[in-house]
């Protein structure tokens, strides 16, 4: 088959969603790179330039330097209380989709989008390292500096507090992954935006939609390891092109 033109496919996807009655959205840092937030696998800017965000985001680097990897999760969390969602989290909003997202912002709720499932936790839910326990939210706002914060100890057993996120090693929370895995099975359209589709299991979940016969679309400037299950690949930044596929 010819390879649609680039206005056919935009055409092809809107149809696709429009007729959609299970739809799914599963996103990634992508979606919030036009908001202002970097992406995980972009080069950090300013300190943080020095680190690899793969290697921070472990458990690891928390035991060995606490400091640094607070440091960096609050100077993230000031950056996503200062910038708002972009045209693509509101069109996703005005849809009744599963907002299935791999981001630890919250872009997706301040568009409206009711109940996201946060597959690798958020920037919000900080808690003990050692009990477990809820942290209480972080007080907005802050210096928005860069560099190591020694991260406030836990009021019940004064073990360290530590990002409500989900690191390199760790479980995905089961709730959100059996629901991910769940919406995904039954959509009849999936739309994944803007992950470069390398981490699993999230990586895992357009295969699913694609393996039991639904249609997969995926909106990304750049091909990924997605795109074999891919029906549409629009090539394209998720505030432009995701307005013109929902409407
Ligand atoms: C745009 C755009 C625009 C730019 N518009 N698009 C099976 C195979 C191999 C390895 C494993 C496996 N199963 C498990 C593993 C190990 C590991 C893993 O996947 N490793 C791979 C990297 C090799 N997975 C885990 O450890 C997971 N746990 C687990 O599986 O537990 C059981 C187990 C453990 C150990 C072994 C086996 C089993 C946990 C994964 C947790 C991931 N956590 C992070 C950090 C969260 C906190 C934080 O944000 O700091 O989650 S890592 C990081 O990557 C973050 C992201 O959510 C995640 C995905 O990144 P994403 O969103 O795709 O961003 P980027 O930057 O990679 O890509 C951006 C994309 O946007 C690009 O494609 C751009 O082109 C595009 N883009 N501008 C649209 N305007
Ligand atoms: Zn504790």
């Amino acid at each position: 088959m010819e390879p649609l033109s680039e206005p056919a496919q935009l055409r092809a996807a809107a149809a696709l969603i429009a007729g959609a009655e299970r739809l799914v959205v599963l996103t990634g840092a992508g979606m919030s790179a036009e908001s202002g937030v970097p992406t995980f696998r972009d080069a950090l800017t300013g300190l943080w330039a020095r680190y690899d965000a793969q290697a921070l985001a472990t458990p690891e680097a928390f035991e060995q330097d606490p400091a640094l990897v607070w440091g960096w999760y609050e100077w993230r969390r000031e950056l996503v209380e200062r910038v708002g969602p972009n045209a693509g989290h509101e069109a996703v909003a005005r849809r009744d989709a599963v907002v299935i997202t791999q981001n630890v912002d919250d872009l997706h709720e301040r568009a409206g989008s009711k109940n996201p499932i946060h597959l690798h936790g958020s920037l919000f839910t900080p808690r003990c390292s050692g009990c477990g326990r809820a942290a209480g939210a972080p007080a907005v706002g802050g210096a928005g500096t860069e560099g190591p914060r020694t991260p406030p100890s836990c009021e019940h057993c004064q073990s360290l507090v530590r990002p409500g996120v989900v690191w390199f090693g760790e479980s995905l929370p089961v709730d959100a992954l059996e629901k991910a895995v769940e919406a995904a099975a039954n959509a009849d359209v999936l739309v994944t935006v803007g992950t470069s589709g390398v981490v699993h299991p999230a990586a895992e979940i357009p295969q699913v939609t694609a393996k039991l016969g639904g249609t997969v679309i995926q909106v990304n400037p750049q091909p990924t390891p997605l795109d074999p299950f891919c029906a549409v690949n629009l090539r394209g930044p998720a505030a432009t092109v995701l307005p013109e596929i929902i409407r």
